[in-house]
C-alpha cells in the first residue's frame, strides 16, 4: 500500500511535486512563503506529517487481519450519477433488504469560467467534471463501493474523504490515486443525514483541492424516509443539489484574473491567495449565473422540493427569498428536524437539508444571506415557480403611486 504515497519524491520533475504532498509543502516554501516572508507559516512540516498520517492510513488495510466483511444478504445495484443540481434515481423508503450501491467517479481536471463577465476561469479538480461532484443516493445500512478512476491524462494525484463513512480518514488513504490508476473502496453507511466528501490528498493539498471544486455530497436516507418530530412520513417531489463553492483566484498587478495552461500550473499562486481567508468568488454550482436565469431550478406550486447544500470549506446561511424551510436539517436524520426556518446554517465541512413546499408563482431566489456573498460574490440560484398565485398570502393593494403632500 506504499505505493500510494509520493512514488515521485526520487524524481523532481514538476508532474511529481504536483503529485507529492510533502513535496506540495516544498513547492510552497519556494512559491508561497518566498512571497509572504517570514510571517508565513513553514508548510514542508506539516504537509509531511500529514503524508506520513495518510500512509498509515493507507499500510492499515495492508496490515489488518481483520475478518473479512460479511456481505451475504446484499444484493448489489448500480446507481447510475448525475450531474448537479440533479439526483440520481433513487427510492425515499428503501424495500428490500440492504444493498451494495456501486458508483464510478472520475477525477477529472477541467479549464471552467468561473465569470463570463470578468474572464475569471479556473482549472476545476472535480469528481465526473462538475462543480459540486455528483450527488449520491443511498440508505442507512447500505453498503457504498466506489470506484474511483483518476484519467491519464491528470496531472495530479486524487482521492476521497467521505464524511459519512467511519475510519482511515473517510477513505482518503485507501483511495489516494495517480494518473491512470484506480482504487474500490467500500464502506456502510451507518449513520443517516447529509454529509460532504471531498479529495484530500494532504497537506495544503486539501484545501487546494477542496477549492478547486473537489467536493460534493451524499444523502444518507432512513430506511423508512424522512420524518417529522413526530414521526409522520415526509416526502419530496424532487431535490433541487447546491454545492457553494468558495474560489480564491489569483490576479495579475492589473487586478485581471490569471489564467494558467494546465491544472496545477496556479498552485503557489493560489496558496498566496487563499491565506488571505478572502474569496474571489462563492458561488453555487461552479459558476456565477450556473443556475440563475435560463439556468434556473423549476417547481411547480404545491411542489414540494429538498433544497440540499453542500457547503464543504466555508459556512453558509441559505435563505429562500420569499419563501422558507418548512423542515431543516442542520445535523443527523435521526434528530427531529428544525421546522418554520428563515434562514438556516450549513457549517462549513457538511452539507444540509431543507424541505419546502412551493405555495405561490414566481422567481424565488435562494442565497447565502451574508448578502454580500450571495449578491456580490456570486451565491445565488433560482427557482421559477409556475402556478395560480394567492392573494390570501399576498396581494399588492395599492401599486406605487405619488402620494398627495
Ligand atoms: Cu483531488
Amino acid at each position: 500500500m506504499t505505493k500510494f504515497i509520493n512514488p515521485g519524491l526520487s524524481k523532481t520533475s514538476r508532474r511529481n511535486v504536483l503529485r507529492g504532498s510533502v513535496l506540495a509543502g516544498a513547492a510552497a516554501m519556494t512559491g508561497t512563503a518566498a512571497l509572504t516572508g517570514p510571517r508565513a507559516p513553514r508548510l514542508d512540516r506539516a504537509n509531511a506529517t500529514s503524508a506520513r498520517l495518510y500512509k498509515a492510513a493507507g499500510e492499515q488495510t495492508a496490515d489488518s487481519t481483520a475478518k473479512p466483511a460479511d456481505l451475504s444478504g446484499y444484493t448489489r445495484v448500480k446507481q447510475e450519477l448525475v450531474a448537479p443540481p440533479f439526483a440520481p434515481e433513487h427510492e425515499q423508503v428503501a424495500t428490500g433488504e440492504p444493498k451494495i450501491v456501486e458508483i464510478t467517479m472520475d477525477t477529472t481536471e477541467r479549464l471552467m469560467v468561473v465569470d463570463e463577465d470578468t474572464g475569471a476561469s479556473v482549472w476545476a479538480l472535480t469528481y465526473n467534471g462538475s462543480v459540486p461532484g455528483p450527488l449520491i443516493i443511498v440508505h442507512e445500512g447500505n453498503m457504498v463501493e466506489l470506484t474511483l478512476r483518476n484519467p491519464h491524462d491528470s496531472m495530479m494525484e486524487h482521492n476521497i474523504d467521505f464524511h459519512a463513512s467511519t475510519g482511515a480518514l473517510g477513505g482518503g488513504g485507501l483511495t489516494q490515486v495517480y494518473p491512470g490508476e484506480e482504487a474500490v473502496l467500500r464502506w456502510k453507511a451507518t449513520k443517516p443525514g447529509c454529509f460532504t466528501y471531498h479529495c484530500a490528498p494532504g497537506g495544503a493539498m486539501i484545501p487546494y483541492h477542496v477549492t478547486h471544486g473537489m467536493n460534493g455530497a451524499i444523502i444518507v436516507l432512513p430506511r423508512d424516509g424522512l420524518k417529522d418530530a413526530q414521526g409522520n412520513p415526509l416526502r419530496y417531489d424532487s431535490i433541487a443539489y447546491f454545492g457553494e463553492q468558495d474560489y480564491y483566484l489569483p490576479m495579475d498587478e492589473n487586478g485581471d484574473y490569471k489564467t494558467y495552461d494546465a491544472a496545477g500550473d496556479d498552485y503557489a499562486d493560489s496558496l498566496e491567495a487563499m491565506r488571505g481567508l478572502v474569496p474571489t468568488h462563492q458561488v453555487f454550482n461552479g459558476a456565477v449565473g450556473a443556475l440563475t436565469g435560463e439556468n434556473a431550478l423549476k417547481a411547480k406550486v404545491g411542489e414540494t422540493v429538498l433544497m440540499v447544500h453542500n457547503s464543504c470549506n466555508v459556512d453558509s446561511r441559505p435563505h429562500l427569498i420569499g419563501g422558507h424551510g418548512d423542515y431543516v436539517w442542520e445535523s443527523s436524520f435521526t434528530d427531529p428536524p428544525l421546522t418554520g426556518m428563515e434562514t438556516w446554517f450549513v457549517r462549513g465541512g457538511s452539507a444540509a437539508a431543507a424541505l419546502y413546499t412551493f405555495e405561490q408563482p414566481g422567481v424565488y431566489a435562494y442565497v447565502n444571506h451574508n448578502l454580500i456573498i450571495g449578491a456580490m460574490l456570486g451565491g445565488t440560484a433560482h427557482f421559477v415557480v409556475e402556478g395560480d398565485w394567492n392573494n390570501d398570502l399576498m396581494e399588492q393593494v395599492v401599486a406605487p403611486r405619488p402620494f398627495a403632500t
